[in-house]
């Protein structure tokens, strides 16, 4: 049985007031004890979120790392210092990373192991853009990067992974994959899992990511191989991103 987790990604969108209001929806109205939530947040208020959050059930996590310790890479941000801040969680090979900060399947691997080296869980994003789909490549190019991180981990680091499948056409453009697109990937991807060991794909969480909102959540989160959401633009506006947990209790 997979516990549901309905992740929130802020982007560099939010500020303090927004994890104190937050913090005190949550206090208010809670989330389904079989749902397990957690807020992907701009680095700088993590630890303030640390403490508003101390309370309530709802994880922390970090949008991105850098692979080394520590050291002279001026701007960035180890694994150590989100979860000093409070992560446990971290994204890693976003499309936006992979896009616009020129994150290849290597470095992402890198991030990937950092992650897990400083006991944070990543969520290892994965999706074809556009083109791609229209070339017929969607399942050779998601399996490509889930297999360029999952063939260079141990038994034991796989296990420790979420793998967020976000086909690139689909973020923040309002246009969502339908259900049955999703789920067509999401089998794809677990299958490919079993190669490694049927029970790491049958344990593994798979979230959904891409215009995900309380509209059409409810849909997407009963495939049978969806088990969570990464989300996106309805993830700033509280009702909307509780009614997404309520969605997936
Ligand atoms: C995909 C998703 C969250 P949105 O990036 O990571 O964003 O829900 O805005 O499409």
């Amino acid at each position: 049985m997979r516990t549901p987790l309905i992740a929130g990604n802020w982007k560099m969108n939010g500020s303090l007031a927004l994890v104190d209001s937050f913090a005190r929806a949550f206090a208010e109205r809670g989330i389904p004890a079989t749902v397990e939530a957690a807020l992907m947040l701009p680095a700088p208020y993590l630890y303030a979120a640390r403490q508003a959050f101390a309370e309530l059930p709802v994880a922390l996590g970090g949008q991105t790392l850098y692979h080394q310790t520590s050291g002279a890479f001026t701007g960035e941000v180890s694994a150590s210092m989100l979860g000093d801040c409070g992560a446990r969680y971290v994204l890693v090979g976003h499309s936006e990373r992979r896009e616009l900060f020129g994150e290849d399947d290597a470095e992402v691997l890198a991030r990937v192991k950092a992650a897990l080296a400083a006991e944070l869980t990543p969520v290892l994003c994965v999706g074809e853009t556009l083109e791609e789909r229209d070339a017929g490549r969607t399942e050779a190019v998601v399996l490509g990067q889930l297999a360029a991180v999952f063939d260079a981990l141990a038994a034991d680091e796989r296990s420790r992974v979420v793998v967020a499948y976000e086909p690139v056409w689909a973020i923040g453009t309002g246009r969502t994959a339908t259900p049955e697109q999703a789920q067509q990937v999401h089998a794809a991807l677990r299958a490919h899992l079993a190669t490694y060991d049927p029970t790491l794909a049958e344990g593994l969480r798979l979230l959904y990511g891409g215009s995900m909102k309380a509209a059409n959540a409810a849909e997407l989160l009963a495939q049978p191989d969806i088990d969570g959401g990464l989300v996106g633009g309805a993830s700033l506006q509280v009702d909307d991103f509780l009614a997404i947990c309520q969605s997936a209790g």
